[in-house]
């Protein structure tokens, strides 16, 4: 994946290089940067002083002592004066500056912390958001792993509007899971029934003749008229039979490739705004029965923007499904209804809910 959020202390991860959010001296001090010099011992403060310190909004690199990574990053963040002081784009700076320096020394896996969010007082909320659009858009362009480490429950915070409107969702769509079951059978009734036949005019070849009459019966409405024989094949509109008999036995991998396709997306572009490895997508690519994981499924339906019909359609050839039973299911629910399709917008939502993230 990508871009990850994780729950940890930076200190202990096992990347190429870890950043420090630090002061203009690059000599030490509280937070992360007290915890990041401890854990590397004396050798990282001797490398910091020959430095000459580092501006507001930039970042300085150095070996990492007794760490388990190769480098340490040291960026210095703005301190928060209520916004009007270029503190944005100085928290952006140093997020940039931080990803050119490990791209130049050709680092796989960065983490950062939450740069300015503690004691530079930046707004948690603010801070977050920064730092997953910064990261994300820089991985548009270059292939790296790269983790947001959150070290503490409270240093992290989505805006209260969205937590809230979620939660509500949530709220709303537990109950009429759990206490409304007539609306729920309403529901699956009018699902199935979305899901059935209907028949509409066709010039076909006897062969499809055939088919279409073994699956007249089935059909629901409206029934087959003599001399104009109806088709809408299992729910697929204004397609061919062909094409509906052939994208019934495709397998996802297929599906995926040909949505791709119809997009007019690239793969790259499709992969990269699904927050899914480039070595993972080959795999998919040349397994025309690879068994994906249900987040994968998600993070390509969202990336291809698909409704909400169609992510269970595709849900459905990987052996899964939807449902309201789970937080994870409805989070993804409301996101496709409110047409936000940013899959880091979402990865911030489901982490925030402590649920699984998308992407791989
Ligand atoms: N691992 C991951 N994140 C951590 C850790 C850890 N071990 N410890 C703290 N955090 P801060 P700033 C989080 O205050 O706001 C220093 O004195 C923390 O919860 O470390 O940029 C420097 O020398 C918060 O979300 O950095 C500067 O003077 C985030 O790291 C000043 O503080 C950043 O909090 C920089 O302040």
């Amino acid at each position: 994946m990508p871009l990850q959020i994780v729950r940890d202390d930076i200190t202990v991860m096992e990347v190429d290089a870890i950043v420090n959010a630090a002061n203009e001296s690059l000599l030490g001090g509280g937070g992360v940067d007290g915890c990041i010099h401890r854990a590397a011992g004396p050798a990282l403060l001797a490398e910091c002083k020959t430095l000459g310190g580092c501006k507001t909004g930039s970042a300085k690199i150095t070996g990492a002592g007794k760490l388990p990574c190769k480098y340490v990053i040291h960026a210095v963040g703005p301190c928060w004066m209520g916004g009007s002081h270029r503190e944005r784009e100085l928290l952006i700076s140093c997020y940039r500056t931080s990803l050119e320096l490990a791209r130049e020394h050709k680092c796989e896996s960065v983490a950062f912390p939450l740069i300015s969010s503690g004691i530079y007082g930046y707004p948690k909320d603010q801070a977050l958001k920064i730092a997953i659009d910064t990261i994300s858009e820089f991985l548009f362009e270059h292939e790296m792993t790269v983790y947001i480490v959150i070290f503490d429950r409270k240093a992290y915070e989505i805006s209260e509007k969205l937590f809230s409107d979620i939660a509500s969702y949530i709220d709303d769509h537990y109950v009429e899971e759990h206490t409304d079951n007539r609306a729920e059978r309403a529901r699956r009734f009018q699902a199935f029934e979305e899901s059935q036949p209907i028949w509409e005019s066709v010039e076909s070849s006897s062969f499809e003749k055939g088919f279409a009459a073994d699956f007249a019966p089935l059909a629901v409405s409206p029934k087959p008229k003599a001399g104009g024989l109806k088709q809408k094949v299992f729910g697929i509109k204004q397609k061919s039979l062909d094409d509906a008999i052939r994208q019934m036995d495709e397998s996802f991998s297929e599906m995926l490739l040909r949505k791709i396709d119809e997009s007019g997306m690239t793969d790259a572009e499709c992969y990269k705004k699904a927050n899914i490895d480039r070595k993972l997508f080959s795999k998919i690519r040349s397994d025309r029965l690879y068994k994906p994981s249900k987040t994968t499924v998600i993070a390509f339906a969202i990336a291809l923007e698909l409704s909400l019909a169609e992510t269970e359609d595709m849900l459905k050839k990987a052996g899964f499904a939807l449902s309201h039973s789970n937080k994870f299911d409805i989070i993804i629910e409301y996101f496709i209804e409110q047409g936000n399709y940013n899959v880091f917008e979402i990865n911030e939502a489901l982490f925030a809910f402590d649920q699984s993230l998308l992407g791989a």
